[in-house]
Protein backbone atom coordinates (compact mmCIF):
# COMPACT_ATOMS: atom_id res chain seq x y z
CA UNK A 1 0.00 0.00 0.00
CA UNK A 2 1.20 3.17 -0.98
CA UNK A 3 2.95 4.90 1.81
CA UNK A 4 0.75 7.97 3.92
CA UNK A 5 2.42 11.52 3.85
CA UNK A 6 1.95 13.23 6.97
CA UNK A 7 0.12 16.11 4.93
CA UNK A 8 -2.36 13.06 3.40
CA UNK A 9 -2.89 12.12 7.07
CA UNK A 10 -4.00 15.73 7.76
CA UNK A 11 -6.41 16.42 5.27
CA UNK A 12 -8.07 12.48 6.32
CA UNK A 13 -7.61 14.10 9.98
CA UNK A 14 -9.87 17.29 8.51
CA UNK A 15 -12.11 15.26 6.40
CA UNK A 16 -12.99 13.28 9.69
CA UNK A 17 -13.47 16.69 11.52
CA UNK A 18 -10.92 15.71 13.99
CA UNK A 19 -8.67 19.11 13.13
CA UNK A 20 -9.98 21.93 11.69
CA UNK A 21 -7.74 23.74 8.39
CA UNK A 22 -5.79 26.35 10.71
CA UNK A 23 -4.36 23.40 13.21
CA UNK A 24 -3.47 21.15 10.49
CA UNK A 25 -1.02 24.19 9.02
CA UNK A 26 0.41 24.86 12.51
CA UNK A 27 0.95 21.26 12.96
CA UNK A 28 2.73 20.97 8.92
CA UNK A 29 4.75 24.22 9.92
CA UNK A 30 6.19 22.37 13.29
CA UNK A 31 7.28 19.25 11.31
CA UNK A 32 8.69 21.06 8.91
CA UNK A 33 10.94 23.45 11.43
CA UNK A 34 11.55 19.67 13.31
CA UNK A 35 13.49 18.84 9.77
CA UNK A 36 15.43 21.94 10.10
CA UNK A 37 16.03 21.10 13.54
CA UNK A 38 17.05 16.94 12.52
CA UNK A 39 19.53 18.72 9.95
CA UNK A 40 20.82 21.32 12.68
CA UNK A 41 21.73 18.28 15.22
CA UNK A 42 22.94 15.98 12.27
CA UNK A 43 25.90 18.90 11.69
CA UNK A 44 27.67 17.67 14.81
CA UNK A 45 31.48 18.64 14.84
CA UNK A 46 31.17 19.40 11.68
CA UNK A 47 28.53 22.56 12.01
CA UNK A 48 29.23 24.94 14.50
CA UNK A 49 26.41 23.95 16.36
CA UNK A 50 28.28 22.00 19.34
CA UNK A 51 28.99 23.27 23.07
CA UNK A 52 27.19 25.90 25.15
CA UNK A 53 25.78 28.94 23.57
CA UNK A 54 27.52 30.95 26.65
CA UNK A 55 23.88 32.23 28.33
CA UNK A 56 21.39 30.31 30.54
CA UNK A 57 17.76 30.01 29.94
CA UNK A 58 14.95 31.21 32.29
CA UNK A 59 15.39 28.03 34.35
CA UNK A 60 18.94 28.88 35.13
CA UNK A 61 20.30 26.39 33.12
CA UNK A 62 23.62 26.84 30.43
CA UNK A 63 22.07 26.65 26.98
CA UNK A 64 23.40 24.43 24.59
CA UNK A 65 23.80 26.37 20.92
CA UNK A 66 21.60 23.78 19.14
CA UNK A 67 19.26 25.15 22.72
CA UNK A 68 19.42 28.28 20.88
CA UNK A 69 19.31 27.57 17.43
CA UNK A 70 16.22 24.89 17.83
CA UNK A 71 14.34 27.66 19.76
CA UNK A 72 14.80 30.28 16.95
CA UNK A 73 13.78 27.62 14.00
CA UNK A 74 10.89 27.24 15.60
CA UNK A 75 9.88 30.59 16.46
CA UNK A 76 10.48 31.82 12.74
CA UNK A 77 8.85 28.75 11.22
CA UNK A 78 5.58 29.90 12.81
CA UNK A 79 5.79 33.97 12.98
CA UNK A 80 3.65 34.54 9.39
CA UNK A 81 1.69 31.33 8.74
CA UNK A 82 -1.51 33.01 10.86
CA UNK A 83 -2.39 30.53 12.94
CA UNK A 84 -0.78 31.17 16.02
CA UNK A 85 -1.35 33.93 18.62
CA UNK A 86 1.99 33.49 20.81
CA UNK A 87 4.63 30.88 21.44
CA UNK A 88 6.29 29.65 24.49
CA UNK A 89 9.26 28.04 25.25
CA UNK A 90 11.55 26.50 28.33
CA UNK A 91 14.29 28.86 26.08
CA UNK A 92 12.16 32.16 27.25
CA UNK A 93 10.74 33.45 30.12
CA UNK A 94 7.95 34.94 28.69
CA UNK A 95 5.29 34.10 25.98
CA UNK A 96 6.83 35.29 22.24
CA UNK A 97 3.65 36.58 20.90
CA UNK A 98 3.36 37.05 16.99
CA UNK A 99 5.10 39.74 14.81
CA UNK A 100 3.55 43.23 14.36
CA UNK A 101 2.48 42.84 10.53
CA UNK A 102 1.44 39.21 10.68
CA UNK A 103 -1.87 37.88 11.08
CA UNK A 104 -2.52 36.23 14.28
CA UNK A 105 -4.27 32.64 14.46
CA UNK A 106 -6.44 30.74 17.81
CA UNK A 107 -3.78 28.37 18.70
CA UNK A 108 -1.07 29.06 21.48
CA UNK A 109 2.19 26.59 20.78
CA UNK A 110 4.72 25.61 23.69
CA UNK A 111 7.54 23.91 23.03
CA UNK A 112 10.97 22.31 24.45
CA UNK A 113 12.90 22.92 21.32
CA UNK A 114 15.41 20.74 21.94
CA UNK A 115 14.99 18.64 25.05
CA UNK A 116 17.85 16.68 26.28
CA UNK A 117 20.38 18.98 24.87
CA UNK A 118 23.08 17.75 27.10
CA UNK A 119 23.48 14.43 24.80
CA UNK A 120 24.40 16.29 22.58
CA UNK A 121 27.90 16.56 22.71
CA UNK A 122 27.87 13.03 23.32
CA UNK A 123 25.70 11.93 20.17
CA UNK A 124 22.79 10.16 22.08
CA UNK A 125 19.52 11.00 20.40
CA UNK A 126 17.36 14.31 21.66
CA UNK A 127 14.30 15.82 20.55
CA UNK A 128 11.55 18.54 20.05
CA UNK A 129 8.58 18.37 22.39
CA UNK A 130 5.61 20.51 21.74
CA UNK A 131 2.17 20.98 23.07
CA UNK A 132 -0.95 23.03 21.36
CA UNK A 133 -3.83 24.94 22.89
CA UNK A 134 -7.25 27.29 21.95
CA UNK A 135 -6.10 30.76 22.65
CA UNK A 136 -8.64 32.01 24.88
CA UNK A 137 -11.13 34.57 22.65
CA UNK A 138 -10.82 37.61 24.93
CA UNK A 139 -6.56 37.39 25.21
CA UNK A 140 -5.82 40.19 22.32
CA UNK A 141 -2.42 40.36 23.84
CA UNK A 142 -1.75 36.60 24.88
CA UNK A 143 -0.21 36.65 28.50
CA UNK A 144 1.10 33.77 30.33
CA UNK A 145 -1.57 33.39 31.92
CA UNK A 146 -3.90 32.68 28.64
CA UNK A 147 -1.38 29.34 28.35
CA UNK A 148 -2.29 27.92 31.89
CA UNK A 149 -4.51 25.39 30.78
CA UNK A 150 -4.89 21.97 31.79
CA UNK A 151 -3.31 18.85 29.97
CA UNK A 152 -7.11 18.14 29.19
CA UNK A 153 -7.61 21.30 27.07
CA UNK A 154 -5.10 20.14 24.82
CA UNK A 155 -5.72 20.29 20.80
CA UNK A 156 -2.73 18.17 20.06
CA UNK A 157 0.32 17.21 21.08
CA UNK A 158 3.84 15.70 19.69
CA UNK A 159 7.32 15.33 20.05
CA UNK A 160 10.34 14.11 17.27
CA UNK A 161 12.89 12.26 18.00
CA UNK A 162 16.32 13.04 16.25
CA UNK A 163 17.79 9.59 16.47
CA UNK A 164 19.30 7.10 14.11
CA UNK A 165 16.23 7.91 11.73
CA UNK A 166 13.80 11.37 12.55
CA UNK A 167 10.49 10.33 13.77
CA UNK A 168 7.33 12.36 14.89
CA UNK A 169 5.35 11.08 16.97
CA UNK A 170 1.58 12.91 17.13
CA UNK A 171 -2.12 13.38 19.02
CA UNK A 172 -5.04 15.44 18.03
CA UNK A 173 -6.74 13.23 20.19
CA UNK A 174 -7.69 10.57 17.87
CA UNK A 175 -4.78 8.07 19.31
CA UNK A 176 -0.92 8.37 18.74
CA UNK A 177 0.87 7.75 15.26
CA UNK A 178 4.51 7.99 14.08
CA UNK A 179 5.91 9.81 11.03
CA UNK A 180 9.20 8.67 9.70
CA UNK A 181 11.27 11.13 8.00
CA UNK A 182 12.10 10.01 4.48
CA UNK A 183 15.42 12.04 4.03
CA UNK A 184 15.02 11.29 0.43
CA UNK A 185 11.70 13.01 -0.38
CA UNK A 186 12.14 15.19 2.76
CA UNK A 187 8.37 14.54 3.86
CA UNK A 188 7.17 12.66 7.04
CA UNK A 189 5.52 9.25 6.03
CA UNK A 190 2.84 7.56 8.20
CA UNK A 191 5.23 4.48 9.63
CA UNK A 192 3.18 3.06 12.28
CA UNK A 193 -1.04 3.98 13.28
CA UNK A 194 -2.83 3.90 16.97
CA UNK A 195 0.48 2.81 18.83
CA UNK A 196 -0.84 0.72 22.14
CA UNK A 197 1.64 0.85 25.16
CA UNK A 198 1.50 -3.10 26.35
CA UNK A 199 -0.51 -2.63 29.87
CA UNK A 200 2.41 -5.01 32.00
CA UNK A 201 6.07 -4.42 31.68
CA UNK A 202 9.33 -5.81 32.41
CA UNK A 203 11.44 -2.39 31.91
CA UNK A 204 11.40 1.15 34.01
CA UNK A 205 13.46 4.08 33.25
CA UNK A 206 14.70 6.41 36.18
CA UNK A 207 17.45 8.00 37.62
CA UNK A 208 18.74 6.08 40.31
CA UNK A 209 21.72 7.79 40.94
CA UNK A 210 18.78 9.75 42.50
CA UNK A 211 17.63 6.51 45.10
CA UNK A 212 18.66 8.13 48.44
CA UNK A 213 16.33 11.29 47.84
CA UNK A 214 13.32 9.53 46.72
CA UNK A 215 10.45 9.48 49.14
CA UNK A 216 9.75 6.18 50.75
CA UNK A 217 6.48 5.30 48.76
CA UNK A 218 9.42 5.56 45.73
CA UNK A 219 11.74 3.26 47.42
CA UNK A 220 9.72 0.94 48.36
CA UNK A 221 8.36 0.50 44.32
CA UNK A 222 11.48 0.57 42.52
CA UNK A 223 13.19 -2.08 45.74
CA UNK A 224 10.34 -4.32 44.54
CA UNK A 225 11.56 -4.01 40.74
CA UNK A 226 15.21 -4.23 41.70
CA UNK A 227 14.20 -7.54 44.31
CA UNK A 228 12.91 -9.30 40.92
CA UNK A 229 11.92 -12.81 40.94
CA UNK A 230 13.11 -13.14 44.29
CA UNK A 231 10.54 -10.21 45.48
CA UNK A 232 6.89 -9.64 45.58
CA UNK A 233 6.73 -8.95 41.88
CA UNK A 234 7.92 -12.47 41.04
CA UNK A 235 9.96 -11.26 37.63
CA UNK A 236 13.23 -9.87 36.69
CA UNK A 237 12.89 -6.08 35.36
CA UNK A 238 15.42 -4.89 33.14
CA UNK A 239 16.24 -0.83 33.56
CA UNK A 240 17.23 1.91 30.83
CA UNK A 241 17.86 5.37 31.19
CA UNK A 242 19.05 7.40 28.12
CA UNK A 243 18.28 11.19 30.45
CA UNK A 244 16.58 12.15 27.28
CA UNK A 245 12.66 12.08 28.03
CA UNK A 246 11.86 12.09 24.48
CA UNK A 247 14.04 9.20 23.41
CA UNK A 248 12.68 7.20 26.78
CA UNK A 249 9.30 7.70 26.36
CA UNK A 250 9.87 6.76 22.40
CA UNK A 251 10.91 3.31 23.65
CA UNK A 252 7.65 2.85 25.52
CA UNK A 253 5.77 3.68 22.94
CA UNK A 254 7.22 1.27 20.69
CA UNK A 255 7.97 -1.68 23.39
CA UNK A 256 6.24 -0.68 26.62
CA UNK A 257 7.79 0.41 30.13
CA UNK A 258 7.45 3.11 32.50
CA UNK A 259 9.02 6.44 33.23
CA UNK A 260 9.50 8.14 36.42
CA UNK A 261 10.95 11.43 37.18
CA UNK A 262 9.60 12.23 40.97
CA UNK A 263 9.77 13.95 43.70
CA UNK A 264 12.70 13.51 45.69
CA UNK A 265 14.42 15.33 48.53
CA UNK A 266 16.94 17.20 46.67
CA UNK A 267 14.57 18.94 44.36
CA UNK A 268 12.41 19.90 47.58
CA UNK A 269 15.80 21.48 48.95
CA UNK A 270 15.53 23.73 45.79
CA UNK A 271 12.13 24.83 46.43
CA UNK A 272 10.99 23.00 43.39
CA UNK A 273 7.90 20.99 42.90
CA UNK A 274 9.58 18.41 40.42
CA UNK A 275 12.19 18.36 37.37
CA UNK A 276 10.01 18.31 34.54
CA UNK A 277 8.20 20.89 33.30
CA UNK A 278 4.77 20.93 33.20
CA UNK A 279 3.51 22.70 30.37
CA UNK A 280 5.60 21.50 27.30
CA UNK A 281 6.90 18.17 29.06
CA UNK A 282 4.49 16.48 31.21
CA UNK A 283 1.39 17.51 29.43
CA UNK A 284 2.15 16.58 26.10
CA UNK A 285 4.09 13.74 26.43
CA UNK A 286 1.10 12.34 29.35
CA UNK A 287 -1.40 13.31 26.46
CA UNK A 288 1.06 11.20 23.71
CA UNK A 289 0.66 8.17 26.18
CA UNK A 290 -2.93 7.94 27.15
CA UNK A 291 -3.87 8.23 23.97
CA UNK A 292 -1.89 5.12 23.29
CA UNK A 293 -3.45 3.40 26.05
CA UNK A 294 -0.54 4.65 29.03
CA UNK A 295 -1.34 6.15 32.24
CA UNK A 296 0.36 9.27 33.18
CA UNK A 297 0.35 10.79 36.55
CA UNK A 298 2.42 13.26 39.43
CA UNK A 299 2.31 10.00 41.61
CA UNK A 300 -0.66 11.70 43.38
CA UNK A 301 -2.75 12.70 40.15
CA UNK A 302 -3.75 12.68 36.46
CA UNK A 303 -0.80 15.01 34.92
CA UNK A 304 -3.14 16.51 32.46
CA UNK A 305 -5.95 17.16 35.67
CA UNK A 306 -2.81 19.42 36.97
CA UNK A 307 -4.15 23.24 36.98
CA UNK A 308 -1.08 24.95 35.73
CA UNK A 309 -0.11 27.97 38.14
CA UNK A 310 3.13 29.27 35.96
CA UNK A 311 4.14 28.67 32.56
CA UNK A 312 7.51 26.53 33.68
CA UNK A 313 6.20 25.15 36.61
CA UNK A 314 7.71 21.53 36.93
CA UNK A 315 5.82 18.28 38.23
CA UNK A 316 7.08 14.67 38.82
CA UNK A 317 6.22 12.27 35.83
CA UNK A 318 5.48 8.70 36.26
CA UNK A 319 4.07 7.38 32.80
CA UNK A 320 3.89 4.75 30.85
CA UNK A 321 2.20 0.92 31.31
CA UNK A 322 -0.83 1.17 32.87
CA UNK A 323 -0.23 -1.60 35.38
CA UNK A 324 3.07 -0.02 36.63
CA UNK A 325 1.85 3.21 36.85
CA UNK A 326 -1.17 2.55 39.06
CA UNK A 327 0.97 0.59 41.12
CA UNK A 328 3.55 3.31 41.35
CA UNK A 329 0.14 5.88 42.23
CA UNK A 330 -0.94 3.54 44.74
CA UNK A 331 1.78 3.15 46.76
CA UNK A 332 2.37 7.38 46.87
CA UNK A 333 -1.63 7.79 47.47
CA UNK A 334 -1.49 5.06 50.08
CA UNK A 335 1.52 6.40 51.99
CA UNK A 336 -0.23 10.01 52.30
CA UNK A 337 -3.14 8.60 53.54
CA UNK A 338 -1.65 7.06 56.49
CA UNK A 339 -0.12 10.37 57.19
P1 LIG B 1 18.92 13.68 34.76
C1 LIG B 1 16.87 16.41 30.05
O1 LIG B 1 17.62 17.42 30.68
C2 LIG B 1 15.64 16.15 30.90
O2 LIG B 1 14.87 17.32 31.01
C3 LIG B 1 14.84 14.99 30.31
O3 LIG B 1 14.92 14.92 28.94
C4 LIG B 1 15.48 13.77 30.97
O4 LIG B 1 14.57 12.69 31.12
C5 LIG B 1 15.92 14.30 32.33
O5 LIG B 1 16.04 15.73 32.21
C6 LIG B 1 17.27 13.72 32.72
O6 LIG B 1 17.55 14.17 34.03
O7 LIG B 1 18.76 14.15 36.19
O8 LIG B 1 18.99 12.18 34.63
O9 LIG B 1 20.04 14.37 34.01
Amino acid sequence: MKPISLIQFLIEERRANHINAELSLLIEVVARACKRIAVATGKGALGDVLGNAGTDNVQGEAQKKLDVISNEILLEANAWGGHLAACASEEMEDPQPIPDGYPKGHHLLLFDPLDGSSNIDVNISVGTIFSVLRCPDNAVEPKAEHFLQPGTTQLAAGYVVYGPATVLVLTIGHGTHEFTLDREVGSFVLSRRNLRIPEATAEFAINMSNQRHWEAPMQRYIGELLAGKDGPRGKDFNMRWVASMVADVHRILTRGGVFFYPMDAKIAAKGATGKLRLMYEANPMAFIVEQAGGVATTGRQRIMDVQPTALHQRVPVFLGSKQEIELATRYHMDADEAQ
